[in-house]
């Protein structure tokens, strides 16, 4: 397996500097604008004068994302359970840094929390790679069952070696594909086109295996990248779609659901480890309350966004259950790789869990 993991200085200096700044407010895209939702959406009398210990908090999504929404959810709990002791500042647009940079930061213990994608957390826990396997879930609720359970702390438990502590799953959410050259209907259709997926190798391999060009970037390049026909498209959950205004630059979108993508909510091991026990209770208390709100908001989003979508004027492909057949069968010799470098056992031990979870699911 290749390593995308890039550890660079120069990355370190970026995050210190912008850190630095603090939280200028940011659109979707990345610019600087006016507005609302800046890094202080402050709760009433928590200054971070009167705490002892200060979170800062990034994602890389936008203020309107769900995601953001769970970020403000969590950071009113702390604040009203520790009584302002713990100040929690949040930072949305990639304002740290992108996912991969800000994990460095959570290692360095200069930045406290981040929620990444789990195909990044990947480049530091390879085991993680199994959540991104094509076509793995095959609804919302198994995966909550899933990482909620035996599976999913197991791999939470791995972060420790690198120093950050995993406290919860959120849910980013099914991924579709969308791009500016046509509809995208079968597997065929994927030839050629220039496409933009995270830093995983598995996602990588996967698009490579489906005849298109993919091309590993930060989320915070990726709207001028599609601007500028940088790439031709890319593949995130409707939610991003729609409240990144990714439809300002792309014309075709396609309900793949080729990848269920968690959340995961991270902390720096060194300043969790410094919290006193009661403090370590409220934060994990908190990560796994907000996730719950961050999941159905998110869901809720979801029932309308489609037809937003075709609002906007995006063409809209339904994919079939045979062609969605057809694109799992192309990738399974991708999925078959990885499933051995991983470890067969641990990857059994996964669709057992999906097994049995969607038992429960269905009972
Ligand atoms: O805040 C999370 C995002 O930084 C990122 O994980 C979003 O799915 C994502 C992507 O495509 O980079």
């Amino acid at each position: 397996m290749k390593k995308t993991l890039l550890t660079s200085a120069f990355s370190f200096a970026l995050v210190a500097g912008l850190t630095a700044c603090g939280g200028e407010e940011t659109d979707g895209n990345g610019s600087a604008s006016e507005g609302e939702g800046a890094e202080t959406e402050e709760t009433e009398g928590n200054d971070a004068a009167d705490a002892t210990y200060t979170i800062e908090a990034g994602i890389g999504l936008n203020n309107e994302h769900p995601q953001y929404k769970g970020l403000l959810e969590f950071k009113e709990i702390v604040e009203a359970e520790t009584d302002g002791d713990i100040h929690v500042e949040t930072y949305h647009s990639s304002q740290l840094g992108d996912d991969r940079e800000m994990m460095e930061s959570l290692q360095l213990n200069t930045q406290e929390v981040t929620i990444p994608s789990t195909a990044p957390v990947a480049n530091f826990v390879e085991e993680f790679t199994v959540f991104d396997f094509p076509f793995l879930f095959p609804n919302e609720q198994v995966a909550d069952e899933v990482l909620d359970g035996e599976i999913g702390d197991q791999l939470l438990d791995k972060l420790e070696e690198e120093e950050m502590v995993g406290l919860a799953y959120w849910e980013n959410g099914f991924r579709d594909l969308t791009n500016s050259k046509r509809p995208v209907e079968s597997a065929e259709d994927f030839e050629g086109l220039t496409l933009r997926t995270m830093e995983n190798d598995l996602h990588l391999d996967a698009f490579s295996e489906l005849g298109a060009n993919p091309t590993p970037m930060a989320f915070g390049e990726l709207f001028t990248a599609m601007q500028q026909g940088t790439v031709d498209g890319q593949e995130n959950p409707l939610a991003t779609i729609y409240l990144e205004s990714f439809y300002e630059v792309q014309d075709y979108y396609s309900d793949t659901h080729h990848v269920y993508s968690p959340f995961v909510f991270l902390m720096s091991k060194q300043f969790y480890d410094g919290l006193p026990d009661e403090y370590q209770t409220i934060v994990e208390d908190a990560a796994v309350e907000a996730g719950e709100f961050q999941r159905e908001q998110n869901r809720e989003a979801n029932e309308e966004l489609l037809a937003d979508l075709e609002e906007e004027g995006m063409e809209i492909t339904e994919v079939s259950d045979e062609d969605r057949a057809e694109m799992a069968e192309i990738v399974q010799p991708v999925i078959d790789e990885y499933a051995e470098e991983i470890g067969t056992d641990f990857v059994d031990e996964v669709y057992q869990a999906i097994e049995e979870a969607e038992e429960n699911v269905e009972e």
